[in-house]
C-alpha cells in the first residue's frame, strides 16, 4: 500500500493490531492535542469518490490514503486486514474502520446529523430505501459491467450486455420516481454523493457512448450539472483530476497521484 499523508499531520500508522478491520486507536498516535482525524483509503475516480464528496460536503477534516491499484495494493495484506473483501474505499474512523461505500455514507450522515433525514424524520423511509436501492441494485449493475470477468468464466459478453440493459432499466426507473426529492435538492445528500460518480462511471467505464448518453435522461443530466457546480464538488475533482464537468460530460480522469485501475 503507498501511503500518502500530508506532511504537517503524519499518523503513526502500524498495521500489526488490526483486526477484523477494526484499527486499535492506540495504534493511531498523534501529537497531543491533536484530534484523531477521518482517514479515506481512496484511489481516484473509484468508489472512494463517494466517500470524498460526502467529507467535503461535510466539512469535515480528514486524511486520505493513495491505495495503489497499479500494484494492487488492494488485495495486499495490509489493506485486507482493513477491508477483507479487497474493495475500495475504507474509511479509518475513531470507531474503526468501516468499508461498504452506502455503510460509510450512511454513518457519517447520521453522525453529522446532516446529507440525510434524520431516523424519526417522515422522509427518512424512502432515503433509506433508496440508499439500499443505490447500493444493492445500481452500484452492483455497474460492477458487472466493470468487472464482467468477476462474474463468468470465458466469454463476457453476454454478461456485459445484461448489465448494460439492467443498467438502461434501472436509470429509467429513476427518472421516473417520484420519491427521490434528493436529485432535485439544491444541497446533496449523500444519495447524490453515491449517484454522482456512478453516473461518471457509466459515461467513461461502461463500454461506450453508444448505449449511454446522460441527455437521454434530462432529469439525472440536471441532476449531474447542479451537483458539479458545488465547491465542494470542485474541491473532490480537483483532488482526484476530474476535469471540469465530472458527472455531466465526463472526461477519464489525470489524477495528481495513483490510478483509477
Ligand atoms: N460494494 C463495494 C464495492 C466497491 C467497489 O466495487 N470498489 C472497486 C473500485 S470502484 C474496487 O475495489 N474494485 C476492485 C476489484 O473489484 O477487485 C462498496 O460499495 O464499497
Amino acid at each position: 500500500m503507498t501511503i500518502s499523508q500530508p506532511r504537517e499531520r503524519r499518523a503513526h500508522f502500524t498495521l500489526q493490531n488490526v483486526v477484523f478491520g477494526k484499527l486499535a486507536n492506540a495504534e493511531m498516535q498523534y501529537p497531543s492535542g491533536m484530534s484523531i482525524p477521518l482517514r479515506l483509503h481512496y484511489a481516484p475516480d473509484n468508489a472512494s469518490l463517494c466517500v470524498r464528496l460526502a467529507l467535503e460536503e461535510l466539512g469535515l477534516p480528514y486524511e486520505t490514503t493513495l491505495v495503489d491499484r497499479a500494484i494492487q495494493a488492494h488485495k495486499s495484506p495490509a489493506y485486507l486486514a482493513l477491508n477483507p473483501n479487497g474493495l475500495i474505499p475504507v474509511l479509518e474512523t475513531p470507531q474503526g474502520a468501516i468499508f461498504e461505500t452506502g455503510a460509510i455514507l450512511m454513518w457519517l450522515a447520521d453522525r453529522n446529523a446532516r446529507l440525510m433525514p434524520a431516523v424519526d424524520a417522515p422522509e427518512r423511509i424512502y432515503a433509506t430505501q433508496w440508499m439500499f436501492w443505490l447500493a444493492n441494485t445500481l452500484h452492483p449493475t455497474l460492477r458487472m459491467l466493470f468487472y464482467p470477468a468477476q462474474y463468468v468464466d470465458g466469454d463476457t459478453g453476454p454478461v456485459h450486455k445484461k448489465a448494460t440493459e439492467r443498467l438502461v432499466s434501472h436509470l429509467d426507473l429513476l427518472s421516473a420516481a417520484q420519491t427521490t426529492p434528493w436529485l432535485e435538492d439544491d444541497a446533496p445528500t449523500i444519495h447524490a454523493c453515491y449517484l454522482g460518480p456512478m453516473l461518471r462511471w457509466a459515461a467513461l467505464y461502461g463500454g461506450g457512448d453508444a448505449w449511454f448518453q446522460l441527455q437521454d435522461w434530462p432529469r439525472l443530466e440536471a441532476f449531474a450539472k447542479r451537483l458539479e457546480a458545488r465547491d465542494t464538488v470542485k474541491k473532490a475533482a480537483l483532488a482526484e483530476g476530474l476535469g471540469p464537468t465530472p458527472f455531466s460530460a465526463p472526461a477519464p480522469c489525470n489524477p495528481p497521484e495513483g490510478s483509477m485501475l
